[in-house]
């Protein structure tokens, strides 16, 4: 079988390592076969040749083509994956509504695209900020395909968090599971380490020890840390995360397509879970089963936790209505 996957932005950073990783079969397995097509702006071609050409010296032995281009309906036609990263950042002087506007110029134009040339069974995953509501605009523009196959990328969050909470206990990553991201893929994300475990204990059991006010410590480190992980990579590194979000990237269609042992996080379509809007592209403790994402239900958020969940939800609210105004969705 050979599975075509549409990457955006293939010419920049996060494109540039995502397209070797998707090569090697990291994502969709060593045995499925790879068609790439890599959509870019005119401005990006030039970098996503030279992309092409190193993909074509790694001699990746499930790669079965490569095709570059500057039209949506071409970068889209037949694409089982869409990994739309390629995005409009935020320009000096660019107030919210500009960059929400831009963005939809973007989004839009592609959610048709992919709704008149992809595969029936496509599946969607939005890397570009605002990553949420650019989901939400894509969906809105793709008439006759299922909102649930649009999803945003929270993964990196869910990742920096049990990579974080690893060195705080001084465990590897691995022993951490359950450690859903809630809400937007923002500053007021909530990581929520209610129902972690370490080793398969509570999490909360083993903290305390640790870092004395569990409370304190969420709220005034470990929280805005996660959240402002970001802006840390780039005053450290000089430049924003690519590898780290490559890799979250591949993590959540791996997940998608093959499914989940246990929770994970990905913003998806609302049908009014936990009181978020329906129809809200919001990050939440998922699934994922028989190729498709499901919401955990049944969880209790306490008081505290739903107030910083309902926060990044009314955050995803005034995006949502700024971009209605705007006659996006
Ligand atoms: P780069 O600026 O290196 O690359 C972006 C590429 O997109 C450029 O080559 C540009 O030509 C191309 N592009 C712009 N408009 C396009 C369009 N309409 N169609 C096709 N291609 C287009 O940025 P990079 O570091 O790769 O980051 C890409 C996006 O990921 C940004 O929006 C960034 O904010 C976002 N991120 C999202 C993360 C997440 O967890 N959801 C984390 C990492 C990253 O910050």
């Amino acid at each position: 079988m050979t599975t075509t996957v549409t990457i955006t932005g293939a010419g920049g950073q996060i494109g540039y390592a995502l397209l070797f990783r998707t090569a090697a079969g990291d994502m969709l397995g060593p045995d499925e076969h790879v068609r790439l097509r890599l959509l870019e702006i005119p401005q990006g071609m030039a970098a996503a040749e030279g992309a092409a050409l190193e993909l074509q010296d790694a001699a990746f032995e499930l790669l079965d083509d490569i095709e570059i281009t500057d039209d949506a309906t071409v970068g889209f036609d037949g694409a089982d994956h869409a990994l739309l990263v390629g995005a409009r950042p935020r320009g000096p002087g660019m107030e919210r509504g500009d960059l929400l506007a831009a963005n939809g110029g973007i989004f839009g134009p592609q959610g048709a695209a992919i709704a008149a040339s992809a595969a029936p069974g496509i599946r969607v995953t939005v890397v570009g900020n605002p990553a949420n509501t650019n989901a939400l605009i894509a969906a809105a523009a793709a008439e006759g395909v299922p909102t649930e196959r649009f999803t945003a990328l929270t993964r990196l969050d869910e990742n920096r968090a049990r990579g974080l909470l690893a060195q705080t206990l001084g465990v590897p990553v691995r022993s951490i599971h359950r450690l859903p991201i809630w809400g937007n893929h923002s500053a007021t994300q909530f990581p929520d380490i209610t129902h972690t475990t370490v080793d398969g204990r509570p999490v909360l059991d083993l903290l305390a020890a640790q870092v004395g006010d569990v409370r304190a410590w969420l709220e005034e480190t470990f929280i805005p840390r996660v959240a402002t992980r970001g802006a840390e990579i780039i005053r450290v590194r000089g430049s924003s995360s690519v590898a780290s979000a490559a890799s979250a990237t591949i993590d959540h269609v791996r997940d998608w397509v093959h499914g989940t042992v246990d929770w994970t996080s990905a913003a998806v379509v609302s049908h009014g879970e936990y009181g978020v809007p329906e129809g809200l592209i919001s990050s939440f403790p998922v699934r994922a089963i028989d190729g498709e994402w499901r919401i955990v239900e049944g969880l209790k958020p306490d008081a505290w936790a739903q107030t910083r969940i309902d926060a990044s939800v009314a955050e995803l609210v005034a995006e949502r209505d700024a971009v209605r105004a705007l006659g996006l969705v």
